[in-house]
């Protein structure tokens, strides 16, 4: 099983800036420890991607479908204004996983309602990098099912 791993805007900053808000981890350390443990596992498969733009995005979640057994995705501000994230999802029938490193329902209104969330399996957010290993595990239970 393959397990896409997408990544959006500002993520590529994650443990160099707001520290106090994400973290000090990397997004390059949470890609090596999700690598390290789908290698203690056989036939699991992680590809790992972070982009600034909302079309890239897009892209690879089209070519997820038939390519990709879970999406797991953390949007990062398009969660909440991206309808085109969300049809890409509809379309790509792939289960997934939106996660997020805060809990976007303890901080600012605008940040309470995501556009994606209807059209994933779940939400996992507010466990800071542990929520990329929660949604590790919850992707290879989606496939055990
Ligand atoms: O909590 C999350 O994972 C978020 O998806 C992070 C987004 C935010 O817009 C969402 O509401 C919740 C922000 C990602 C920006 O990451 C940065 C990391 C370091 C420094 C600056 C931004």
């Amino acid at each position: 099983m393959k397990i896409l791993f997408l990544n959006g805007p500002n993520l590529n900053l994650l443990g160099q800036r707001q520290p106090e808000v994400y973290g000090k981890t990397t997004l390059g350390d949470i890609e090596a420890n999700v690598r390290g443990k789908a290698a203690k596992l056989s036939g699991v498969e992680v590809d790992f991607r972070q982009s600034n733009h909302e079309g890239e995005l897009v892209t690879w979640i089209q070519q997820a479908r038939g390519n990709a057994s879970v999406i797991v995705i953390n949007a990062a501000a398009y969660t909440h204004t991206s309808i085109a994230l969300r049809d890409a999802i509809t379309a790509a029938e792939v289960p997934t996983i939106e996660i997020h490193l805060s809990n976007i329902h303890a901080r600012e209104e605008f940040r309470h309602h995501s556009m994606i969330a209807a059209v994933c399996r779940g939400q996992i957010a507010g466990f800071g990098a542990n929520s990329y290993y929660l949604a590790f595990e919850a992707a290879l239970l989606l496939q055990a099912k």
